[in-house]
């Protein structure tokens, strides 16, 4: 049987997946695209040989990354969505009723096509007349933009790594911090606590330089190395561990619970941030 490696980038491990087809395989200016199918995985987006998404598991990493924020607004209608060319974040995002307006800021065009393609499921709402394409660089998007009337702002990147890296520069976080509402809140995932610690811990502090209040919450997701995922929440001043959307959302995963229980405790927080955590 043909196998897939990935080599996780910043960690001390490969990943085997058994490969039952390749289903894509191309070349784009950016990046090298391929759709595989795993027997329990179903098809896999991968990146550079960096495993993006696959059908089986690929809501628990949309559903939090995006509902977290959106419900900690009282009624978002104007989001800006990072990369996630795939649709997952916008398919999750427009599941909010109030929702007016999505800017969905993609570099790469390529892989929005190949994921309506191979992923109808996953970006079922790129094509919503709600919903604004962006082909570009996402750091110039927000850098650009000098209203400040966006509710929530998704980072939805691949890796912390190559072109990605401008949208985890301090410019970059005031940037985003102008462009949002007073209640407006933003996230993106900041990868691994077991692997990537000390990243995560400086984009905790990159923030912190930037907005009045930031937060750490983790899911569990299968496929990324480590497992453990960590996603840095920063607002200017309100709390993301409160509720305080009406919206009723299906969600296989998110529910009010999970989006309480998910945020770390804070003494264990605060031993993270002093680099105290002995594991
Ligand atoms: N964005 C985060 C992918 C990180 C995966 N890292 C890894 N496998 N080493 C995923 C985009 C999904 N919309």
């Amino acid at each position: 049987m043909i196998k897939f490696i990935e080599k996780a980038p910043y960690a001390p491990v490969e990943y085997l997946y058994d490969v039952d087809e390749i289903l894509y395989k191309g070349k784009t200016p950016f990046q090298e695209i391929m759709v595989i199918r795993n027997p329990h995985y179903g098809k896999m987006l991968i990146l550079d040989d960096v495993v993006q998404i696959t059908e089986r598991d690929e809501f628990f990493y949309h559903e939090m990354l995006t509902h977290v924020v959106m419900h900690a607004h009282p009624a978002p209608k104007r989001v800006i969505v990072i990369g996630g060319g795939d649709g997952g974040v916008v398919r999750e995002v427009l599941k909010h009723q109030s929702m007016e307006k999505v800017y969905f800021v993609e570099i790469d065009e390529e892989v929005i096509n190949i994921s309506r393609k191979f992923f109808p499921a996953v970006s079922s709402g790129v094509d919503d007349p709600r919903v604004e394409i962006k082909i570009m660089d996402g750091a110039d998007f927000i850098v650009r933009r000098k209203t400040a009337d966006i509710d929530a702002v998704i980072i939805d990147s691949t890796d912390i790594i190559g072109f990605a890296r401008t949208l985890f520069t301090p410019e970059f976080f005031t940037a985003v911090r102008n462009c949002l509402t007073d209640q407006g809140m933003f996230v993106t995932h900041t990868e691994s606590l077991h692997f990537h610690r000390d990243m995560v811990i400086e984009i905790q502090e990159a923030l912190k330089n930037v907005f009045p209040l930031v937060d750490l919450y983790t899911a569990a997701i299968a496929t990324y190395p480590g497992n453990w995922w960590a996603f840095a929440v920063a607002s200017k001043g309100e709390s993301p561990r409160e509720i305080r959307s009406t919206a009723r959302v299906t969600t296989k995963y998110y529910s009010h619970e999970i989006h309480q229980q998910s945020f770390m405790p804070r003494g264990l927080y605060e031993k993270l941030m002093k680099r105290e955590l002995d594991w």
